[in-house]
């Protein structure tokens, strides 16, 4: 397809040329960032003219878009997917090759974009390359963190973040769009006029502070068909540049101030994941990027259509969580003060254009923000939000005439504090959950009376991934393979990849299968040694639980089991036991005690048990530092197992569980989120489920809990276990390193109940299914069918299919087809 564009002697010229024109040196003399940089700048320049010719084709044909609107992009690095998406890796490597450069080394300069958490970040730069490769008009709007996910170093078993200074080098692919500033404003107060002309109502903001927002693109390359979308993230500026003379007026505090304001909105993403801490900063970072999104949309649609009542005919917006909900009364407050629309008219288009999608039923993670500090920061915008408020109250008193426990719960404005998911779902036209279990708990549970209300708006999007970048770019032994048995239409059809169901039952092609896992095992194992100095065998049984630490994820019942293990080990040297080697890695919100005493304990037991040679490296522990988009490929690509392992009815979906799966990894879970679905497509005997069910788990919650007591007295084996956390075993005698962890399972002396997350009440039912696994995997058989299946019934869980079901019912976009921009 590009095979035109990377006529080889060309592009190794123009990589010889970037290097002299950057840097004034020979090829010989570069170093590897500075090849990377020249491959990058040659790569882009290719990539330029599709991009051009897709946007003008957009504008061309004035087609309905979707904004993906998102506080987070977790998109990794972007060379090696460009190439895959251009269709051009191979040529480029061997390209590279001749040239004397290993492309793999020369991928490996690039600073991974972390601009997001874990698993919605992940899933909104997954989205962009389905929205980009199923010819979908679309941008993702976002904010250019100066620092992304903070770099996660363990010194002494411990967790500790260092800055991400991403840019530092400087990012290839991006583009400075200047042209397309924005001023966005936050506090002062509102002068309220009658205009003696039109008679209507003004709303004037007087003494607020302001800053530039300032675009950069990044290009979104589809895979094959020339289309490059783009995701726009906003940096902020000083609107006034710091200038001499504004000194000598007096102004020069506010010019400080700005500067200020303007430096500290983008400096850096709050780390938590499914927690909400209510930080002014955050909300201030949420108005940003909306307003300056929202005004820059507004302006692109009149510049090709008139009538801003129909803005919902070519604009759709998608808000992902809670996080830009602000979008709703700011598009409001743009219709009404600036485009002359009336509140009737606004609403109107307001809430044909707006949807919402949930990605939590945990409590801890709603947001709430006090008025106090909302109608400070934003006072336009919560006199919107009152009337919102009120109106729609109204609405509930009607229907529900006298019933005022219903206008408690369903009110945006209650007990001091604007409820955002109560505004997303008012004002949106539709309300999504990212699994079937998920969006079923959201509609009898957590959103009932929103669901009583207007049942019309909820809807399912179960979750997906790219198979791009988690087969074809990640595991590329896999990807050729499969390609070779079925051909590469799983590339942009990964319904196609259940061709492979009949392999399984194929003697040769299991073995080939299991070659290429074990191979990606001994790749995993020359980066654990590179990375931990730890030996791995490839050999053993490599068990992988990588995301986010939090409790609700279960990564204690993971080591504890663990602990279990090693004991029976000594205790009885003679028992069979399939070496295993158990691989952790996650980042812990830097605030969150018990998430960090984990990390600590998991690192601790690696210690204690990757020293002890009298268990002859059965067990080795490893914890991967700093796990993010980039190793992560490497991971999945070489996992036997998946530790899938919530408390069921806490994981909205999971997308890690995808894929492990993709790349042949059965599942170690609990009956929660996505994993439902996939022991609906691969059947249960291909998964190890074992604990409680949402219903269970939800039961209890109901009626006080649980009392873990019984069991730990009870279970002498569980309770050694335990008691190990106190005993000093795993804290080279300290007693106090984990009492933390120690008391959150049984004490009450935390101020939430004993054993929140059914740890203890699981735990014989999981130290069960890893028997199961155990056996499964020593009849090799047995499990190469297994993991063949896993890969070959992955096939609904493509973005890609995620995508095409957003578009039919809640974004209703057109294909588009793009001609190649670059002159034949
Ligand atoms: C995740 N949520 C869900 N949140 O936990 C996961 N939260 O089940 C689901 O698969 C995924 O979303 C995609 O739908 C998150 O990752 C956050 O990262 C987050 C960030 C800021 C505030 C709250």
């Amino acid at each position: 397809m590009y095979s035109k564009r990377f006529e080889k002697e060309a592009f190794k010229a123009a990589v010889k040329e970037n290097v002299k024109t950057l840097y004034r040196k020979k090829i010989e003399e570069a170093s590897k960032q500075q090849i990377f940089q020249a491959v990058s700048y040659a790569v882009k320049d290719i990539i330029m003219d599709d991009w051009f010719e897709t946007q003008s084709k957009y504008e061309e044909e004035n087609v309905k878009t979707v904004y993906y609107m998102s506080m987070e992009f977790l998109m990794g690095r972007a060379l090696g997917n460009n190439l895959i998406n251009m269709t051009a890796y191979t040529e480029v490597k061997e390209a590279l090759d001749e040239m004397g450069i290993d492309l793999n080394v020369i991928e490996d300069e690039e600073p991974d974009a972390a601009l997001g958490n874990g698993g919605l970040g992940r899933l909104a730069a997954c989205f962009l390359d389905s929205l980009a490769t199923l010819n979908y008009p679309a941008y993702g709007c976002g904010i250019r963190y100066r620092y992304g996910m903070f770099k996660q170093k363990i010194k002494d078993g411990y967790q500790v973040e260092t800055p991400d200074n991403w840019l530092k080098e400087g990012n290839p692919f991006e583009l400075r769009r200047e042209e397309y500033a924005k001023e966005v404003r936050f506090g002062g107060n509102i002068r309220f006029e009658k205009n003696p002309e039109t008679g209507r109502d003004e709303f004037i903001q007087e003494n607020y502070e302001s800053v530039l927002a300032i675009p950069y693109d990044m290009p979104i390359i589809g895979y094959g068909n020339h289309v490059v979308n783009t995701l726009r993230i906003w940096d902020a500026q000083a609107i006034v540049d710091f200038q001499l003379d504004s000194f000598d007026r007096g102004d020069y505090h506010k010019a400080v101030e700005q500067e200020n304001l303007a430096k500290t909105i983008v400096e850096v993403l709050y780390p938590n994941d499914n927690h909400y801490a209510g930080k002014e900063l955050r909300l201030k970072q949420q108005y940003f990027f909306i307003s300056a999104s929202l005004q820059e949309l507004i302006a692109k649609y009149k510049r090709t259509n008139s009538d801003v009542r129909k803005l919902y005919e070519k604009v759709v917006i998608q808000m992902n969580d809670t996080h830009p909900t602000v979008a709703v009364p700011e598009l409001m407050h743009l219709l009404i003060d600036q485009e002359g629309l009336t509140w009737e008219e606004a609403w109107n288009v307001t809430t044909k254009t707006c949807a919402y999608t949930n990605h939590t039923i945990m409590a801890e993670a709603l947001e709430k923000w006090p008025i106090d500090l909302f109608s400070k920061l934003l006072p336009r915008i919560y006199q919107i939000v009152q009337e919102i408020d009120r109106r729609f109250v109204n609405e509930v008193r009607a229907k529900y005439p006298g019933n005022e426990e219903k206008v408690r719960k369903m009110a945006i404005l209650w007990d001091g504090q604007v409820r955002m998911a109560n505004m997303a779902i008012i004002a949106g036209f539709s309300v999504n959950g990212v699994a079937k279990l998920h969006t079923e708990i959201l509609k009898n549970e957590q959103l009932k009376d929103f669901y009583e209300m207007m049942p019309e708006k909820f809807n399912n999007k179960t979750n997906g991934i790219t198979q791009r970048r988690f087969l074809a770019h990640g595991n590329p032994l896999l990807a050729d393979w499969v390609t070779d048995k079925i051909g590469d239409g799983w590339i942009t059809d990964l319904a196609q990849i259940s061709k492979l169901k009949p392999y399984a039952e194929d003697e040769k092609a299991r073995k080939e299968f299991m070659d290429i896992k074990y191979q990606n095992k001994v790749r995993l194992a020359k980066y654990i040694k590179e990375h931990n100095g730890i030996d791995v065998d490839p050999r053993s049984i490599f068990d992988v639980q990588v995301k986010r630490l939090h409790e609700y994820k279960r990564q204690l019942l993971n080591i504890l089991h663990v602990m279990y293990l090693y004991n029976q080990i000594k205790e009885h040297p003679e028992m069979s036991f399939y070496p295993r080697t158990f691989i952790f890695g996650a980042k812990a919100a830097a605030g969150y005690q018990r998430a960090k005493e984990t990390i600590k304990l998991i690192n601790s037991v690696a210690d204690v048990v990757n020293n002890d040679r009298s268990i002859n490296g059965k067990i080795k522990v490893v914890f991967i530092e700093d796990y993010r988009v980039s190793n992560a490929e490497l991971i999945f690509a070489a996992a036997d197992v998946s530790e899938q392992i919530s408390t069921a009815s806490k994981e909205a979906s999971g997308t890690g569980n995808m894929k492990f799966m993709l790349n042949g990894a059965p599942t170690l879970g609990t009956m929660d989120g996505a994993n439902v679905e996939i022991v609906e497509e691969v059947g249960i005997e291909n998964a190890f489920i074992f604990g409680l069910s949402s219903e269970e788990v939800i039961n209890y919650e109901n009626n006080g809990g649980y009392n873990p007591t019984d069991i730990y007295f009870n279970d002498w084996e569980l309770k050694r276990v335990i008691d190990q956390l106190m005993d000093g075993t795993y804290a080279k005698g300290d007693h106090e390193m984990y009492k933390n962890l120690y008391n959150s399972l049984l004490n009450t002396q935390c101020t939430d109940r004993a054993d929140t997350y059914f740890i203890l009440k699981d735990f014989r039912s999981y130290a069960d299914a890893q028997k199961r696994v155990e056996e499964a995997y020593r009849d090799q058989d047995r499990w190469s069918k297994m993991a063949m299946l896993n890969t070959a019934c992955s096939g609904k869980f493509t973005s890609d299919r995620t995508i095409e079901e957003y578009v039919k019912d809640i974004w209703k976009l057109e294909k588009v087809t793009v001609p190649s921009g670059q002159p034949e």
